[in-house]
């Protein structure tokens, strides 16, 4: 568990929140747990993130499950858990590497590299749900694709056919049939030019820039392949082509090597009129090659279609839309969290818990309007509860509410609890701030304001 470490990172941001000149940070989008290889989808006015979770500690890749995230405005972000995992797969023994979701037929197939535990080698299997947020199961039972190479990504073009690529140290494609889970021919290499990739120089086995991490998409009739390149450390590059096959053309850099982690990669889409560059890094404390964070930058392409450079920021994205926090709102819907952490909720989706006196939660651009004139939130306390503060202009700004919460006699044992809110107008940022004795306080599923 994050929350040790993350406590003291958790005052720096309080006291950048307090700076008036100074917006807080958003990024890394998640802080309660290291997560890695995002993958964005959008469906339905929302943006799902799909991401792998690098385990507390790793020294390697250790990595056992998926996890997915969504928002409606790239700030606030609902923690979903984790619908896929290893054990998801009978015939995988490890590694949950980096994936992708496409949407197709009314449902969501997810792409993955995991280890083959027949073979010993990294294989693509494929598993599907009707929802975006699981759970998913696996679609064939079976490795979809093997040769030992990882990273995939799907795009569906224009005339229906779906094409998967995948690889590293090569580049390959296969055409999917339109059932998303069988093939038609077989895998066939992308051929590896300079040209195409760049020039990698100082290893004979590798001559061009591409390593991993291809990430494919079709935008005003360009094919983009936006990819991690050279290892080690690894930065952002893009190749184009007038189609899904080819020839490729190498663009040059999106995102210069940065940010205390030896790879990186990176996953692009459009959402409510703007264009969004997620990748990853070390920023969170404890972070490495090993346990790493993603992260957001939004972006306006070139008017000749080219990416240009981004820079990793701590403030991330700009709010691309505003809360309304008169409709239930979930806990786990959080800008930033200080030393909370979440979990499976009893009555459905998560609930945040391990709270302790004094942490707190952001949620950012909470749209109040007129006045909110209560405040009613789905808690549980196995201990003796503590007070739910609601505060504006910083985690100690100024308190808008303060909820008493009791003992529930469970963690999951769930009552609502309501109290009188002022002050809190016009769209603003709202915090809220844990408070009581000793030892975990309560946990809390959901919230909503009443106007
Ligand atoms: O997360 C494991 C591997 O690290 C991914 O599959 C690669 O893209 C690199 O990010």
């Amino acid at each position: 568990m994050m929350r040790r470490t993350l406590a003291w990172l958790g005052v720096i941001v309080c006291l950048v929140a307090l700076s008036p000149a100074t917006a807080s940070a958003d990024n890394p989008i998640v802080q309660h747990i290291y997560t890695a290889d995002p993958a964005p989808l959008v469906h339905n006015g929302r943006v799902y993130l799909y991401t792998g979770h690098d385990e507390d500690g790793s020294t390697y890749f250790t990595m056992r499950e998926w996890r997915v995230w969504s928002s409606a405005d790239m700030v606030n972000w609902t923690d979903h858990g984790s619908p896929l995992s290893v054990a998801s797969f009978s015939w995988a023994r490890s590694d949950a590497w980096a994936g992708q979701v496409v949407h197709r037929n009314g449902k969501f197939y997810w792409y993955v590299p995991v280890t083959n535990r027949a073979t010993g080698r990294m294989a693509i299997g494929v598993a599907v749900s009707d929802s975006p947020t699981g759970p998913f199961r696996d679609a064939i039972g079976r490795p979809l694709v093997e040769n030992g190479e990882i990273d995939p990504t799907v795009l569906v073009d224009d005339t229906g056919q779906a094409y998967l690529y995948w690889g590293n140290p090569n580049l390959w494609y296969v055409r999917l049939n339109s059932d998303m889970i069988s093939f038609s021919g077989s895998p066939t290499q992308i051929p590896l030019t300079t040209a195409g990739f760049g020039t990698r120089t100082g290893n004979a086995n590798r001559p061009t820039l591409f390593e991993e991490a291809p990430w494919v998409y079709k935008r005003n009739g360009v094919y983009y392949n936006v990819f991690a390149a050279e290892c080690c450390s690894e930065f952002i590059a893009y190749s184009t082509a007038p189609g899904p096959t080819g020839p490729w053309t190498y663009r040059g850099t999106i995102m210069p090597r940065q940010g205390a982690s030896f790879t990186n990669h990176a996953g692009i889409v459009d959402f409510k009129g703007g264009s969004y560059f997620f990748y990853h890094n070390g920023a969170l404390p404890g972070g490495s090659g090993y346990t790493r964070s993603v992260a957001v930058e939004k972006f306006t392409y070139n008017a000749d279609g080219s990416i240009p450079t981004l820079t990793m920021t701590s403030a991330g994205a700009p709010a691309a839309d505003t809360l309304n926090p008169y409709v239930r709102q979930e806990a786990e819907t959080i800008a930033w969290g200080s030393g909370v952490e979440t979990e499976p909720a009893s009555e459905g989706g998560m609930n945040v818990g391990w709270i302790e006196n004094g942490d707190w939660i952001k949620v950012k651009g909470v749209a109040f309007g007129a006045g909110a004139r209560s405040f009613t939130a789905r808690v549980a306390s196995g201990g003796s509860g503590g007070t739910l503060e609601l505060r504006v202009g910083g985690s100690t700004g100024a308190v808008v509410g303060r909820c008493a919460v009791p003992g529930t006699g469970g963690w999951q044992s769930w009552t609502s609890v309501s109290c009188a809110v002022s002050g809190a107008t016009g769209t603003q940022d709202l915090y809220f701030r844990f408070t009581g004795g000793s030892g975990y306080l309560f946990n809390v599923d959901w919230w909503q304001f009443t106007a």
